[in-house]
């Protein structure tokens, strides 16, 4: 693996017993785990290494020691009583800066490192850890000038329809949303409409149209159109990767690196220190805006951060992915982007909304890989609520993206009081509120609770409630969740 070159920003030794803390850890991309847990637990490495750059940093995973507990941007120690330690970077923009609390004997050792150009970090003592988190992170939003729009509604064809969406689909589901008054601001199009990964413009095969064709007909129905797009992604059979195979991020190795594996089988990521790639992605971005989206779902971006051999080598990654959203947002000054599989600190100021967890799935949990292959990124209820409430300080930083409510019977392993666990949890998280139910299988009881999920209580972000938001972890972390 490419390592990047890191240097050491500060190091503190900590006179506390390590049974007495808790730590709280962020990860790299939505993706990635967020927790609060004793420090003296293992925090888990996904078994499966193909996993690895999907979910984590691939330069910073987790170590596999039992007491080591690896956080990026900033990283918190809380005792019993509340008081602890917290550590935050001030600005993540040109670098990424990475936490390590590791348990040294009777102490507590805590390191903080940054990549490229040296950064500066804000290190607290404090009585009240939340309050002092929640400051830290707001100064982190404002000096990196956090975008912080008011939160919308949104129907995402994902969760139901997965990549075999079509052009009705999307059309029934609207129809029916203005039939039962359903206050969606945004019918967006997920994955499935495109020819292949990179080739954005030509449809596929099923889909039954041109996804040119759906913002007027969604404009006349009165809702925003969206669209997905993994603007960085290139799959080997896409004619992106055939015509530009040297815009590929490559490994030392010299080949086109693969970034992941989800659509059967690995994919590419573009290199954006290369000129020819921003302007690609400022046309991108510009043609699906001139379709009539003005809601962006960007998706897989941790692409463009992930270590690797660049063009321009002088270019760090925090930057190199800062200048390609830079690039794409050009391309649509005026639309709405949500952040999806992206690195979080480093999108601040870039993007409106961010997806704050994995994805949701019509069950709760799937323990087998979350506990036996220690990969809690994959697909359920229960890790995309954990990371989202794990990650509540982040109001401040962009319009939190828990994911969808599912509230349908049909297509769903969720039972009565889970469904309606979700539904109260979305409401304390705050931010988007979104579903992707067909809206054909709601019954009565379906609808009235799709009703209260895209309800936005006021004020809809944690004031006081914050101590009550660090309380919900602190209660789910001990193994209640
Ligand atoms: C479309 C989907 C939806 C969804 C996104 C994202 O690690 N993985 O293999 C992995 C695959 C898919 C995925 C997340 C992770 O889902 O979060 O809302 O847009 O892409 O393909």
């Amino acid at each position: 693996m490419f390592e990047p070159e890191k240097q050491l920003v500060g190091e503190w030794v900590l006179d506390v017993r390590p049974e007495e803390v808790r730590v709280l850890v962020s990860g790299f991309q939505s993706w990635s785990e967020a927790e609060l847990r004793p420090l003296t637990d293992l925090q888990a490495v996904p078994m499966m290494k193909w996993r690895h750059e999907q979910g984590h940093d691939p330069a910073f995973l987790p170590s596999g020691e039992a007491g080591v507990w690896r956080s990026h941007t900033l990283l918190a120690l809380v005792r019993p009583d509340g008081s602890g330690w917290v550590g935050c970077a001030v600005d993540a923009a040109h670098t990424f800066t990475h936490w390590e609390a590791r348990v040294d004997g009777q102490q507590v050792r805590v390191t903080c490192t940054s990549e490229g150009p040296a950064v500066e970090v804000a290190w607290q003592d404090t009585a009240d850890v939340i309050g002092t988190l929640e400051t830290l992170s707001a100064q982190l939003g404002r000096n990196m000038n956090a975008i912080t729009p008011t939160p919308l509604r949104v129907w995402c064809s994902w969760y139901s329809y997965y990549r075999d969406v079509t052009l009705e689909n999307m059309l029934d589901n609207a129809r029916l949303a203005r039939q039962h008054s359903l206050p969606f601001d945004v019918f967006q199009l997920d994955d499935g409409f495109q020819a292949d990964l990179g080739d954005w413009f030509e449809p596929s095969s099923h889909f039954g149209g041109h996804a040119s064709e759906l913002p007027a007909q969604l404009d006349a129905l009165g809702f925003t159109p969206g669209i997905w797009l993994a603007p960085f992604l290139a799959s080997p059979t896409s004619k992106l990767f055939r015509d530009h195979s040297d815009w590929m991020l490559r490994g030392e190795d010299g080949q086109p690196l693969p970034v992941g594996n989800n659509w059967g089988g690995p994919y590419y990521t573009l290199d954006t220190t290369h000129p020819e790639v921003l302007n690609w992605l400022r046309e991108l971005s510009a043609t699906v805006r001139g379709w009539g989206y003005t809601y962006l779902k960007l998706d897989f971006l941790y692409g463009a951060a992930l270590p690797g051999v660049r063009h321009d080598p002088s270019i760090g990654r925090a930057q190199a992915y800062r200048n390609a959203m830079q690039a794409l947002r050009d391309g649509a000054p005026d639309a709405f982007i949500l952040a999806c599989g992206a690195p979080l600190a480093g999108s601040i100021g870039l993007v409106d909304a961010m997806r704050t967890g994995p994805d949701v799935a019509p069950y709760w949990d799937e323990e087998s890989r979350r506990v036996w292959l220690g990969d809690a990124t994959g697909p359920s209820a229960r890790n995309a609520l954990h990371t989202a409430l794990s990650r509540w300080y982040q109001h401040s930083w962009y319009q939190p993206d828990p994911d969808v409510a599912i509230v349908r019977r049909e297509l769903s392993l969720l039972n009565h009081h889970e469904r309606g666990s979700i539904a109260g949890m979305l409401d304390i998280i705050g931010g988007l509120r979104a579903s992707s139910d067909p809206i054909s299988m709601l019954d009565e009881e379906g609808l009235a609770l799709l009703h209260r999920c895209l309800q936005i209580s006021t004020p809809d972000r944690p004031t006081t409630l914050a101590q009550s938001f660090g309380g919900a972890v602190t209660h789910f972390s001990r193994g209640t969740f």
